[in-house]
């Protein structure tokens, strides 16, 4: 299949589009290079050292003797690159990762409140208008997230997408409806995504548009089999305050003896992935598109929850490392239950990599590795949800 992986040069989008290069897809990457340029507003590097795209690119070829196109613009900003390059191309899949999808960074101040949104929501919206305008039937994957449910306790297990409700009307009988769940977005970041889902119960009612949205837990590792080939295809680990999610941060923490940063009591469950099956869902879901008549389709893309305190603890009681209770940032739950239907991708054929057999791999192959690269003055998170 010809692939356009918009948001290629990232964290997700990097070893995805490799992966699909590599099991035989026709890979075309678009990608404007805003997360870089935002490691240089940050003064902060990923603690892996990412080779340039022309590098990586070069390494791929020479290693698996396969080509990747890479384009270098902005999909928020220019429409009519992205319809000339959909028209031109003819791709059957576009996966869209080319969003800002840090919260933290999203909730630093009115400027990245306001990029957040402006980028994310065109972004979406650009490629969405630009598909029905080629006339082509593309399937369209998106990268969306666990948290457009929010982070309280339900009191049930999260469905893949879709409530079933019964609400009874005046005349004493039950209406029957599959509404979308409820959003209850935590940060602007999450919002934009909650927004995503609107855009695409739209276009998939009006136009038609074959469209999967992948609500994804936090991920973490970062070599895939692809990107573990040769040093140039290393893939991004972000550790700073802003960039860096929480088990990755408390790996390389371990790493440096630093005491793990748990917000508040820790108490905050979160759905969690490994990279290397971030990269398998995306395989399956191009794999299992749906058809014209069907809904948005929505996978639950995670495989494991735990809460952060617990985290913690398995971090620690495998490296010796202090854990520090430090006061939350974020304006978010001390405590909640989380449950996840996931039963989509494990139907599919996903085996998941689980934290117990990955973690310790993580801490020597990647955070003891490159430790001497990390600033310790990135590491605390100083965006804060309320002034
Ligand atoms: P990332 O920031 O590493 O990658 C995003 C890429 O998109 C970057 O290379 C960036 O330069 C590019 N980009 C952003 N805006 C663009 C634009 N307007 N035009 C062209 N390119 C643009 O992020 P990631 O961690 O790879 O996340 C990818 C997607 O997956 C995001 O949509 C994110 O919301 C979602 N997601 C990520 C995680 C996670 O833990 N990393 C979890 C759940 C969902
Ligand atoms: N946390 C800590 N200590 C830290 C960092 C985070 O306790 O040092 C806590 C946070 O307060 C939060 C939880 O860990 O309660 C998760 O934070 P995170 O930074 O790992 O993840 P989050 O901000 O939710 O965002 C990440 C990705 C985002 C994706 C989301 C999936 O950056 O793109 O959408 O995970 S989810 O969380 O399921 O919504």
């Amino acid at each position: 299949m010809k692939i356009i992986v918009l948001g290629g040069d990232g964290f997700c989008g990097w070893p995805t589009a490799l992966h699909l290069s590599n099991i035989g897809h026709d890979v075309l990457i678009v990608d404007n290079l805003s997360r870089r340029n935002i490691d240089n507003e940050l003064e902060v590097e990923s603690l892996t050292p990412i080779s340039p795209m022309g590098t990586r690119l070069k390494a791929w070829k020479e290693v698996s003797g396969k080509s990747i196109e890479f384009i270098n613009f902005d999909i928020a900003e220019e429409y009519y690159r992205v319809i000339d390059l959909i028209t031109d191309e003819k791709p059957d899949v576009i996966v869209h990762f080319a969003e800002q999808r840090a919260a933290p960074y999203s909730m630093k101040g009115e400027k990245q409140k306001r990029y957040t949104v402006d980028n994310n929501l065109r972004a979406t919206h650009n490629v969405l208008c630009a598909i029905v305008e080629s006339g082509l039937d593309i399937h369209f994957v998106h990268l969306g997230t666990m948290g457009v449910y929010g982070y309280g306790t339900a009191g049930m297990k999260i469905p893949e997408g879709y409530l079933n409700v019964h609400i009874p009307n005046d005349n004493g009988e039950v209406v029957e409806r599959k509404i979308l769940y409820p959003v209850n977005p935590g940060s602007v970041y999450h919002l934009t995504k909650t927004q995503d889902q609107l855009f695409f119960t739209y276009f998939n009612k009006n136009d038609s548009v074959r469209i999967t949205d992948l609500h994804q837990g936090v991920v973490w590792g970062t070599n895939t089999a692809e990107t573990a080939m040769d040093e140039r295809l290393v893939n991004r680990f972000d550790y700073d305050g802003d960039y860096g999610t929480v088990l990755n941060r408390f790996l390389m923490q371990a790493a440096i003896g630093y005491p793990l940063t748990v917000h508040g009591t820790g108490g905050q469950t979160r759905a969690f992935i490994h990279i290397n099956d971030t990269v398998k869902c995306i395989e399956l879901a191009i794999e299992n598109p749906p058809s014209k008549t069907d809904d948005v389709q929505i996978f639950n893309q995670m495989t494991e929850t735990h809460r952060v305190r617990d985290l913690a603890k398995i971090v620690s009681d495998k490296t010796g490392c202090k854990i520090d209770y430090i006061t939350n940032p974020r304006n978010e739950d001390a405590e909640n239950e989380l449950h996840v239907e996931n039963e989509c991708f494990l139907n599919l054929g996903l085996k998941p990599t689980t934290l117990n057999s990955g973690l310790l791999d993580e801490i020597s192959e990647i955070a003891e590795k490159y430790q001497s690269r990390c600033d310790h003055s990135k590491i605390l998170c100083t965006s804060k949800w309320n002034k």
